[in-house]
């Protein structure tokens, strides 16, 4: 099979609209990656060309040995991703020792936060299932991090009492890092470590790392995020007194009652 005709191909030029439509993707924000199973890598082989040179990564990843990884290709714009979508993609060979990697298939180089979305996918699959992560620029959580105190505590629980479902959606509650330069690697092992713990990470000023089982579901999480971000922020743009909000006792309940347990942070 072409890649073009792959499943997680269109799924992933989906949920990319989706993120337009949705306002996340200025000029070429936004990166997505999908470690692609045994299967998925079988069945589109016949596209991959190993004539490419290998690249060194700034941090190796043994994690992620021997995988192939679909990305979006550096520079790409997604507003645009149906013009000649097959060069704003990539499939990336990680080296058998998680030092390197070569292009396969697709554009010529992969998003320039490569680094990170390899470190991530590598600590994701050692605890879940895991091999998605969507990356985008949504306003109102980026917003939320001028306002809101730097902590993974802060984050969560003004996400939680901001929507109902929350509780249960991200039940672990999500990650927040500081300031760092975009593509950097010390953004790549900050958002490595917090997703050790979260399956989404905030990056202050910058936008949402969400990860999934698919495409759809790590977009999905960063719905979620975003949506109850905007509730926050149109409730505290009131400036009027909060009278009512959901209570941690509510959020428990909620969480339990669809099987999961809210995380609970320590002061
Ligand atoms: O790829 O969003 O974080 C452009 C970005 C970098
Ligand atoms: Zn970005």
């Amino acid at each position: 099979m072409k890649i073009i005709e792959s499943n997680f191909y269109n799924e992933a030029l989906r949920f990319i609209r989706y993120g337009c439509e949705m306002g996340w993707h200025e000029r070429n924000a936004g990166n997505i990656s999908l470690r692609l199973l045994k299967e998925e890598v079988d069945s589109v082989s016949e596209d991959f060309a190993f004539e490419r040179e290998w690249v060194s990564i700034s941090y190796p990843v043994p994690e992620m040995a021997n995988e192939f990884i679909f990305t979006t290709a550096t520079g790409s714009y997604f507003i645009d991703i149906q013009n000649c979508a097959e060069t704003k993609f990539c499939i990336c060979q990680i080296s058998g020792d998680g030092g390197s990697y070569r292009v396969v298939w697709g554009g010529t180089k992969p998003t320039s936060e490569l680094c990170g979305h390899l470190m991530s996918l590598g600590q994701l699959r050692k605890r879940s299932a895991n091999r998605a992560v969507y990356h985008c620029h949504p306003a109102n959580t980026v917003a939320l991090t001028y306002v809101l105190p730097k902590d993974d505590k802060s984050f969560s629980e003004a996400l939680w009492e901001s929507e109902t479902e929350c509780a249960f959606v991200f039940s672990e509650g999500v990650g927040l890092v500081p300031f760092f330069v975009p593509g950097s690697l010390d953004l790549a092992i900050a958002t490595s470590e917090k997703i050790q713990k979260y399956n989404a990470v905030i990056w202050s000023f910058h936008g949402v790392f969400a990860s999934g089982e698919t495409i759809g579901s790590a977009f999905g999480l960063a719905h979620a995020i975003e949506k109850a971000a905007e509730i926050k922020i149109k409730v505290l743009s009131t400036g009027l007194p909060v009278l009512n909000t959901i209570s941690t006792e509510e959020q428990k309940k909620t969480a339990n009652t669809y099987g999961y347990k809210l995380n609970e942070f320590k002061d």
